[in-house]
């Protein structure tokens, strides 16, 4: 796949995520600020991840010409009844650090027993065309919520406190090629991969 591809989102983390992901699978890909769409902040209205995960690839396309890849994913917490999920990155309000989001999590999670801390993050990957064609893949990965931060080594986000089902420690303390292996945004980017082939090879620029 020689084409370029727009990694489209303003986290840095996911950025480098899918920089590594991609950059394996051999794909070219530019960023935001490569194409003057840093700090391009399209809204996320919906209640799914699969919505606004197409609605975002769609907005990044339209504004930038050309193909790209977005996500929407986020941490839902079966005794929190899927809470933060879709509002994972709001989750502690605005200006807030993915420390005080981690920390409003634990929080809530103060009184819950160690086996009633079943979670998942979930990620939605979509890949759009400037001309409106959309295709998405889910990724799940499910673990449990510890009761104290891990240290933040890799990863971001809810990182240092989701430790995944066969592993004794969290997302941020895994080789990042370990965490794409298993994690959410991995397993999405790679049932991604034929649909976002088959959209490069149909692309025709304007
Ligand atoms: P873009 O919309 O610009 O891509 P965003 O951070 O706002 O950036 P989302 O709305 O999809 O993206 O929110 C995802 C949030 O879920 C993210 O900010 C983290 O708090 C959390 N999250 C998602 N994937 C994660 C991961 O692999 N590790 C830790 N936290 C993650």
């Amino acid at each position: 796949m020689s084409q370029t591809i727009l990694i489209a989102t303003g986290n840095p983390g996911k950025l480098r995520e899918y920089s590594e992901i991609f950059g394996v699978l051999g794909v070219t890909f530019v960023m935001p600020a490569d194409v003057g769409l840093a700090g391009f902040e399209p809204d996320e209205p919906y209640e799914t991840f699969v919505e606004n995960a197409r609605h975002k690839a769609l907005a990044y396309a339209a504004r930038a010409n050309m193909p790209v890849v977005a996500d929407d994913s986020g941490l839902c917490i079966d005794a929190l009844e899927g809470r933060p999920g879709v509002y994972s990155a709001r989750y502690a309000g605005p200006g807030a650090s993915d420390d005080d989001r981690t920390q409003k999590v634990l929080a809530e999670l103060a009184d819950v027993a160690d086996d009633q801390r079943g979670a998942q993050f979930v990620c939605v990957s979509a890949a759009a065309l400037p001309d409106g064609t959309v295709e998405s893949a889910e990724g799940i990965v499910r673990g449990l919520i510890a009761r104290a931060p891990g240290r933040r080594i890799t990863g971001f986000g809810y990182d240092p406190i989701f430790v995944p089902e066969g592993y004794v420690v969290p997302f941020s303390e895994m080789p990042a090629a370990e965490k794409h292996a298993i994690s959410h945004r991995g397993r999405a980017a790679v049932a991604l991969l034929p649909a976002l082939k088959r959209l490069l090879e149909d692309y025709r620029p304007d």
